[in-house]
């Protein structure tokens, strides 16, 4: 297969209601969209960088540069067997992991519209529906949480996560949990804790929590482990796991007993499945994580969710609780058991709406 052109743009996209972490607070969404067009077949892939370096090290508009500058002319021209061949044609670029990821992922797509496969049967996937969670953002009031909790619950998410940051941690916690008994409950600190927070963190193992996401900084593995070690709630590892070798060493420091994979975050689907392969060889479970995507790369966490580590509800969730209006056709949507039923049109199973995708975007390139 031949890699022809790319079509780079870049859209703006207004969240219903703005999501709130320990990081910041996003109103808007700065996505960008590749296009990679693989002998006749155009593949879709999403930027998943944050509009500001506070996630992870790259943003909307390093992910432009990296991409223009580098990554597509070590592409333009090649031909390759297949999507696994594109991880190593850029690996002389060291991190920039999202950037990557977006044209990593759109050349799946394409090899999958090649060969008239769903995209998640190339990868091996075998669910047909994936199981849901929501990640709900930190609120002002007990009472403004409350409602947010309840009404994805109605809706009938499987599992709810809730943001924390220190002095919305505690009480927030205890109160949802004593609502709600039975349902699984986690939550995620995006790093907004430190080493000597262990005796708060202790607190929340009352809470018979699934799971605490990145207690600790970002790139923090060794802190981790003390964390671990003292906490009967299982630690998961978001931000810090960025390569196969940090879940590697993950694995062997005790440093986490569950994973969050992340598209962007890990290099795309080659990485993602190496990372979810060494979690099955350990038995950690995994799960995908969500980065506020529009439905492309939703469609992309969709099709990763189905292999068969996945075996925890993911954030990856409806298009209407994010978007007025989605940029696919159909939108995702989730059944009152809380499950997405996996698409069987080629490739991501999910049409870009090019009329939508045209009006949101505000710069737009065509390489060849
Ligand atoms: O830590 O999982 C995270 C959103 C942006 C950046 C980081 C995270 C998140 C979420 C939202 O939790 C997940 C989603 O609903 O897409
Ligand atoms: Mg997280």
């Amino acid at each position: 297969m031949q890699i022809r052109s790319l079509t780079l743009r870049e859209i703006h996209l207004k969240l219903l209601t703005p999501f709130e972490t320990s990081m910041d607070r996003v109103t808007e969404r700065r996505i960008l969209l590749a296009e990679l067009n693989l002998d006749s077949a155009f593949g879709w892939g999403e930027c998943t960088a944050g509009e500001n370096p506070f996630y992870s090290p790259e943003d909307t508009q390093t992910c432009w540069h990296i991409i223009t500058t580098y990554l597509w002319p070590m592409l333009k021209g090649k031909s390759i067997d297949s999507a696994s061949d594109i991880w190593p044609l850029l690996e002389q670029v060291r991190g920039h992991t999202m950037a990557k990821a977006t044209l990593e992922t759109a050349a799946w797509d394409a090899e999958a519209k090649v060969k008239n496969l769903p995209l998640w049967k190339l990868l091996g996937g075998t669910r047909e529906e994936i199981p849901c969670g929501v990640s709900i953002g930190i609120k002002e009031t007990v009472e403004e949480l409350t409602a947010a909790v309840k009404k994805e619950l109605d809706s009938g998410y499987q599992r709810i996560k809730l943001k924390i940051k220190p002095g919305k941690d505690l009480v927030p916690v205890q109160h949802i949990r004593n609502l709600y008994p039975r349902i699984k409950l986690s939550v995620d600190a995006n790093s907004a804790y430190r080493a000597d927070d262990l005796h708060l963190l202790q607190q929340l193992d009352a809470f018979y929590l699934m799971m605490i996401e990145q207690p600790l900084g970002w790139d923090d593995l060794f802190g981790h482990v003390a964390i671990q070690k003292n906490l009967q709630t299982p630690v998961c590892l978001d931000e810090c796991i960025h390569t196969y070798e940090q879940a590697e060493a993950a694995i062997s420091l005790g440093a986490c007993k569950i994973i969050n994979v992340k598209l962007g975050r890990v290099g795309g689907h080659l990485q993602a499945k190496r990372i979810h392969d060494l979690c099955a060889k350990n038995s950690l479970p995994v799960w995908c994580g969500g980065m506020l995507e529009s439905g492309v790369g939703r469609a992309h966490n969709i099709a990763m969710s189905t292999q068969s580590n996945f075996s925890l509800p993911g954030d990856v969730s409806a298009s209407a609780r994010y978007w007025h209006q989605d940029i696919i056709t159909p939108e995702v949507t989730v059944s009152p058991e809380g499950t997405i039923t996996v698409p069987t049109a080629p490739g991501i199973g999910f049409l870009p709406n090019l009329k939508r995708i045209d009006t949101l975007t505000t710069r737009k390139l065509h390489l060849t």
